[in-house]
């Protein structure tokens, strides 16, 4: 099932970018360190061919620690600046902001402009706040938690400005759907827990079986079958309906929301290796 979300205010910040992009001297691209590839919107490498652009892999304390190096190392083959930070710890953020500062030339005339884009939810207002030391801009756990661009001055004449977060209107492949739909990029009301805790349960299976009996220990052996595990899941859980039929909508959303929080353990939804052998083709 295709999964769709751009409302309007998306639409108007891609226009306000498309006016502000030459009168700024950097970005700050915050991508999801979990899936690098997918929290990357095609429309900011349209925009900003001819910027500095540095990709911020963020949430890095979510992300599977060896596949967060294994992704800068891939960055870095192909000449593409990035460097990786937890949103709130203030080196982190100011290692990124340094990273954007050493590849800017500066016109001393007038102030720094930095914009900080992305995709929902990846953590630009909390990088925001975290490198003026103060809570400017609005966070939370849903997307599209910001809904205009807001300007914060940091020292040495440097202006920074957060963004709402900016989907594709059409997102492409239906996996790249599921994977952003499991991070938490997209509203919960543009798709189905049921069908996202299929994709997400079937890469668990893959590639994290050890961490699926550590947080659910009651399932036993780890099944191929992503939808048996759901179910066993919800078994566990005591998700269940009248005649003690499971709910499986409760308890996909139980794998989801657990995953996304990092319950069940740092994981990278997406790896080099995998990305590379799909597109060899
Ligand atoms: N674990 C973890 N959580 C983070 C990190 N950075 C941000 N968060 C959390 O992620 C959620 C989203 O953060 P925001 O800063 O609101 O994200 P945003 O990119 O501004 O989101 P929009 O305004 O909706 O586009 C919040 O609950 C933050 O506390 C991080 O590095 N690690
Ligand atoms: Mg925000």
């Amino acid at each position: 099932m295709t999964i769709q979300w751009f409302p309007g205010h998306m639409l108007a910040t891609e226009n306000l970018l498309k006016n502000e992009i030459c009168k700024t001297d950097a970005i700050m691209e915050i991508l999801d360190a979990r899936l690098p590839i997918s929290s990357a919107n095609p429309f900011v490498d349209r925009i900003c061919k001819n910027k500095f652009r540095l990709k911020v892999l963020n949430k890095t304390d979510l992300a599977d620690p060896q596949q967060t190096p294994l992704w800068l190392e891939y960055f870095e083959e192909k000449l593409i600046p990035a460097v990786s930070t937890c949103g709130t710890h203030p080196s982190h953020v100011l290692y990124a902001l340094n990273g954007c500062l050493d590849r800017t030339i500066r016109n001393t005339a007038r102030k720094l402009k930095i914009l900080v884009l992305g995709i929902p939810n990846t953590g630009k207002s909390t990088i925001l706040n975290t490198l003026s030391g103060k809570k400017i801009a609005k966070t939370g756990n849903t997307p599209a938690i910001t809904r205009h661009q807001q300007r914060t001055s940091l020292p040495n004449n440097i202006d920074i400005y957060d963004t709402p977060g900016i989907l594709s209107p059409v997102i492409e492949p239906v996996e790249k759907a599921y994977i952003l739909a499991a991070s938490g990029a997209i509203s919960d009301t543009a798709f189905d827990y049921g069908d996202v805790a299929v994709f997400a349960a079937a890469m668990l299976i893959r590639r994290y079986p050890h961490l699926l009996i550590e947080r659910y220990p009651f399932i036993g052996n780890v099944p191929d079958d992503p939808v048996i595990l759901i179910e066993k899941i919800g078994a566990g859980r005591g998700c269940l309906k009248k005649r003690g039929v499971i709910d499986y909508q409760k308890a996909s959303e139980i794998l989801i929301r657990e995953l996304r929080a990092g319950k069940i353990g740092k994981i990278s939804f997406e790896t080099p290796k995998d990305y590379e052998n799909d597109n060899k083709a």
